[in-house]
């Protein structure tokens, strides 16, 4: 075996032995729905809090995506809206869904081509200053998780 190899199989060792948590929070089944033309796209996941404090989501990034915003859909009245938000809690003990029709990270300005299929990489930072990075698959629009 090469050094070249050896080194390659190390670093691919590290990666696969990092989950995806930081002490007492994770992220959980995260996945992207893509959509048509210049709409931005929806990202979901299921935010995890293992630990005794409060944990605050306070921005998420992304290599692929010039922006990425943190909504929250709401239906007042039959009518469904969309308010963006500075910040989602999870409570000790507990979890946030970012799900289809409430919380929801709104990815826009791609920086290449993203098509279902493929995947992009999110970095949530949470209050405390913990940065937990994930691979997202992305689906299609019509896709119910
Ligand atoms: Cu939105």
């Amino acid at each position: 075996m090469s050094r070249l190899q050896r080194i390659v199989l190390a670093f691919a060792a590290t990666v696969l032995a990092t989950p995806a948590f930081a002490a007492g929070i994770a992220v959980q089944q995260p996945w992207v729905r893509w959509l048509p033309a210049d709409l931005p796209a929806a990202g979901y996941a299921t935010l995890v809090n293992t630990g005794d404090m409060p944990v605050t989501l306070t921005g998420v990034s992304s290599p692929d995506y010039g922006a990425v915003m943190l909504h929250r859909s709401l239906n007042r009245g039959g009518m469904e809206r969309m308010v963006t938000v500075n910040s989602i809690p999870v409570p000790p003990h507990g979890r946030a869904a970012l799900a289809p029709g409430g919380y929801h990270l709104m990815l826009m300005q791609p920086r290449r081509a993203i098509r279902p299929g493929q995947q992009v990489t999110l970095t949530f930072t949470f209050g405390d200053g913990r940065t937990i990075t994930v691979q997202a698959p992305v689906r299609p629009a019509n896709a119910s998780g």
